[in-house]
């Protein structure tokens, strides 16, 4: 093979656990052989040849598979092709441990109204900026209240209930299915050192803001922002006048979700939480089509939505759970349709999460457990089937490449990982990893989508602190939305594929923001990689 053609890898670059599936992408365009050897050793540990190549549309690549899923000892390897091409890869649980733990800091780094001391952020400690405690209601009657705490959406600095509502359900599902792994986890936050486990502390955080946008009519305010985006400077030179806008059924019935769950999470609070559930709850009974519009001055994110049954759908269920009473059952039959992938605007899946979660069965009745079980495990076959037919082995297709795309990879995980929870197919397994897989690297741009982990990941992202801090390296951690090619703002790119169509530049904000509720499904699959594979 000597003076053959080089040829790309595309590869996780953080780290395989050692019993995962694990496939490493070859550009090529016929099947070559390869060879695997342990770098410290010297010695050859694996001889084959990949896959058949095939030709990805949405990336304009061909490329084959190279499985190298046999090898399960910890250690640093070299795949090589021929004599001139090669690429590292590792084989280490405690490399998927840091990202995990550095996945879930990331939200102690976007916390509003909170100073960031060194002693926990390091070189990246900053001060307290948006305390919140005078923000105008934009509607009548202007008066002013207090909506402290809460984490900043994204690079941006306002709080959107809407969106906030799935990141914080997502990461209270996670503290709920691995309960294990987090009783004793502690990533260096300032409340690491009370009895309580770090994931509830920042959780909490976030449901004490959540909280006061609830209006004494039950109605809950869309969100808390400025009247347009701050300039890119650090949260305490972000001192524009803060507002809560209009009510609407999406923000109330996130809420009313998000409350119910928090009611089983922790007990102790739980009849405060309820409360506040099922007084949103009545609020959307009663107002039950009022969709969100920003007002003409309001620039800032809309997260608009105006197909409710979804929501109506998650509230109710997560209701039921919560109180086994028989009037949120029958609410969350009349609303539920189709699984689907979780996003800001699409909860249904999330009302399945819930009712297929052990408190859901015992809630359930058997018969329609099983019925809605059938349902969700259909969906994930058509995830599973996508998968094994793609180039990258990755379940993702043209619909999935929207604004967020690396978060639809996510979300698509955490239905896969929940799949696998239900019924130990290692089909799904095998597909969640290999989502996982993708955003660190296993990708046509052969960046690791998370900042601070890998050989090429993003360094400029849109998030206005690490812009802002005069620090080089970006706050660790966040996953970047990810490649897709609409093009929303002024970035020149160079590529304009849908899976190829990324720019790692502060001006790209439509594939280089990160947010709240993209790194929530990602952490979410690694505590399931990190509990479910070995
Ligand atoms: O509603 C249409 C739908 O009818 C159509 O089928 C579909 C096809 O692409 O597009 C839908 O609209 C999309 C909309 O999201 C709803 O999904 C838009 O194309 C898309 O540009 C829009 O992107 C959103 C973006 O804000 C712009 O509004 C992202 O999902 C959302 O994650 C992002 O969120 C921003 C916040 O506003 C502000 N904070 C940062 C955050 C991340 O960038
Ligand atoms: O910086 C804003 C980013 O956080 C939002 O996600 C994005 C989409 O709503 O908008 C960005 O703000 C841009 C604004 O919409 C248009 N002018 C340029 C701003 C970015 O510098």
């Amino acid at each position: 093979d000597s003076g053959s053609q080089p040829v790309e890898f595309y590869a996780n670059q953080v780290g395989f656990l050692p019993q995962q599936q694990k496939h490493i992408v070859v550009r090529t365009s016929q099947a070559v052989s390869f060879r695997v050897t342990n770098t410290a050793s010297g010695q050859t540990v694996l001889e084959g040849t990949t896959s058949s190549p095939d030709y990805w549309p949405l990336a304009d690549q061909t490329v084959a598979i190279a499985d190298v899923s046999s090898i399960t000892a910890p250690g640093l390897y070299r795949l090589s092709v021929g004599d001139n091409s090669y690429t590292t890869f590792s084989i280490s649980v405690q490399r998927v441990s840091a990202l995990h733990d550095a996945a879930i800091k990331a939200y102690y780094y976007n916390r509003a109204g909170m100073a960031l001391d060194p002693a926990f952020a390091g070189k990246w400690h900053r001060e307290a900026g948006h305390t919140d405690t005078h923000v105008i209601n934009l509607n009548e009657p202007k008066i002013s209240l207090a909506s402290p705490k809460g984490w900043y959406d994204a690079g941006d600095y306002n709080k959107y209930i809407v969106n906030s509502g799935i990141s914080t359900y997502t990461l209270m599902r996670a503290y709920l299915d691995f309960p294990d792994f987090y009783v004793q986890r502690r990533w260096n936050i300032p409340e690491s050192t009370n009895n309580q486990p770090d994931l509830l502390d920042e959780i909490s955080w976030n449901l004490d803001w959540m909280l006061t946008m609830q209006d004494t009519d039950g109605g809950v305010f869309h969100k808390l922002t400025t009247l347009n985006f701050a300039p890119a400077v650090m949260p305490a030179e972000a001192t524009e006048q803060r507002y809560v806008v209009a009510k609407g059924t999406a923000a109330s019935l996130n809420f009313a979700a998000v409350m119910a769950t928090a009611a089983r999470v922790y007990p102790q609070q739980q009849s405060n939480f309820l409360a506040a559930a099922k007084r949103a709850w009545q609020w959307a009974l009663e107002n039950p089509q009022v969709a969100y519009k920003n007002a003409q001055n309001v620039k800032t994110g809309e997260y608009g939505d105006s197909s409710f049954n979804d929501e109506f759908a998650w509230a109710a269920s997560e209701l039921f759970v919560t109180t086994g009473e028989q009037d949120f059952l029958i609410e969350a039959h009349r609303y539920l349709g189709s699984p689907s992938t979780p996003g800001w605007s699409d909860t249904m899946g999330l009302a399945y999460l819930s009712l297929l979660s052990e408190q859901g069965q015992n809630a359930l009745p058997a018969k329609r457990y099983q019925e809605l079980k059938t349902r969700f495990l259909d969906y994930a076959d058509a995830l599973v089937k996508t998968s094994q037919a793609s180039p990258f082995r990755t379940a993702m297709t043209a619909n999935d490449f929207v604004w967020g795309s690396n978060g639809v990879a996510m979300n698509h995980a955490m239905v896969l990982a929940s799949a696998y929870r239900m019924s130990n197919n290692p089909d799904y397994r095998h597909t969640f990893t290999g989502l996982v897989d993708y955003v660190l690297g296993k990708n046509p741009v052969d960046y690791s989508y998370v900042t601070g982990f890998g050989e090429t990941s993003p360094r400029f992202i849109h998030h206005r602190q690490s812009h802002a801090d005069g620090i080089a390296e970006p706050v660790p951690g966040f996953l970047v939305g990810g490649a897709q090619n609409g093009q929303q703002d002024n970035c020149q790119y160079s590529a304009s594929l849908p899976a190829t169509s990324y720019k790692d530049n502060w001006c790209s904000y439509s594939t280089n923001e990160v947010t709240i509720n993209w790194n929530a499904p990602l952490v979410y699959s690694l505590a399931a990689m990190l509990t479910l594979t070995e």
